[in-house]
């Protein structure tokens, strides 16, 4: 069943949690309404057990323009002095939070990438575990152009994707990039025609849906943990995880299923 609220839509199928983004009169430009929508479905994700895939993509020609920037103006309007803007608390409430839970909600988050995504609609893309796109999609950086910096964790997760140099192009240059070239530069893993994304990305979710989940949370805790940690850290993070993973029910069932040779069914525990 669709639900429909003021900015976005979500639906929940075969363990998959569609969230789409949707002000597509402004390419679905981020707005504190869609900022309070998006992080109150994220929670849902997040405690639902019944979700064990998450699914981010735009309606209508555009994944997400990035901060609606009318509202800036507005605030502008409110607030005569731009200095006065507190930029920071603003990132630290609305968007910080989605892009922290984007990063560690213990279950696979995938963007389908169906058209242009700009500034922090980018960001957002980069914040999540994979990223499937329709041909004519496209990336920019475009934070340069109203003289800010990459926010939503880009300055980290788009060089973890791409390596410093690409990173450090995109973001001082600004200039839009196919998703072509994203693919070849790793930041995409899989591009599809754009008639084919919906059924694309639906497929590939609802695979990551069947599989045992709590590996896949554990899985992605200690690469997420491997980045800044020592071979040490990482030596004990893994253990842990697996320590947690071997006690699950999913664990048994693939080992199993692997010696009955028949098809495993994982339950997600
Ligand atoms: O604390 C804080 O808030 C700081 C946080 C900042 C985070 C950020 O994301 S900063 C970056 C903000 N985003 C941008 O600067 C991108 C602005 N948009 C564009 O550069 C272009 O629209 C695109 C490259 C994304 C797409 O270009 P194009 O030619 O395909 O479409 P368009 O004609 O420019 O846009 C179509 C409509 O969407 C248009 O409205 P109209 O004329 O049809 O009524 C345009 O104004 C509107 N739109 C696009 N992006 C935004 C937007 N409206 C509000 N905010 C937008 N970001």
């Amino acid at each position: 069943m669709t639900k429909e609220l003021a900015t976005i839509q979500t639906s929940v199928e075969s363990g998959v949690l569609t969230i789409t983004l949707n002000r597509p009169d402004s390419l679905n430009a981020f707005n504190e309404q869609m900022a309070v929508e998006l992080a109150g479905a994220l929670r849902v994700a997040e405690r639902d057990d019944g979700v064990r895939c998450v699914l981010l993509t735009g309606a209508g020609r555009a994944f997400c323009s990035g901060q609606d920037l009318a509202e800036i103006r507005s605030r502008y309007a409110a607030d005569a002095s731009a200095e006065q803007l507190d930029f920071a608390r603003h990132l630290r409430e609305k968007y910080n939070p989605i892009v922290q839970r984007i990063r560690t909600i213990e279950k696979p988050v995938v963007a389908a990438v169906n058209g242009v995504a700009a500034g922090a609609g980018a960001s957002f893309t980069f914040a999540c575990d994979l990223r499937i796109a329709a041909r004519s999609a496209s990336f920019v950086m475009a934070f340069v152009h109203v003289g800010l910096i990459p926010d939503s964790g880009a300055t980290l997760t788009l060089l973890q994707h791409v390596g410093y140099s690409k990173a450090a192009e995109l973001c001082m240059l600004g200039e839009k990039i196919s998703a072509e070239e994203a693919h070849r530069h790793g930041l995409v893993n899989k591009l599809v025609d754009d008639a084919e994304l919906p059924a694309a990305a639906r497929e590939l979710a609802a695979r990551l849906a069947s599989m045992p989940t709590r590996a896949i949370g554990l899985t992605k805790r200690a690469l997420n943990r491997a980045w800044t940690a020592t071979i040490e850290d990482t030596l004990e993070a893994e253990a842990y995880g697996q320590a947690t993973a071997g006690r699950t029910a999913d664990h048994r069932e693939g080992v199993l299923a692997f010696l009955e040779k028949r098809k495993p069914g994982f339950m997600g525990r």
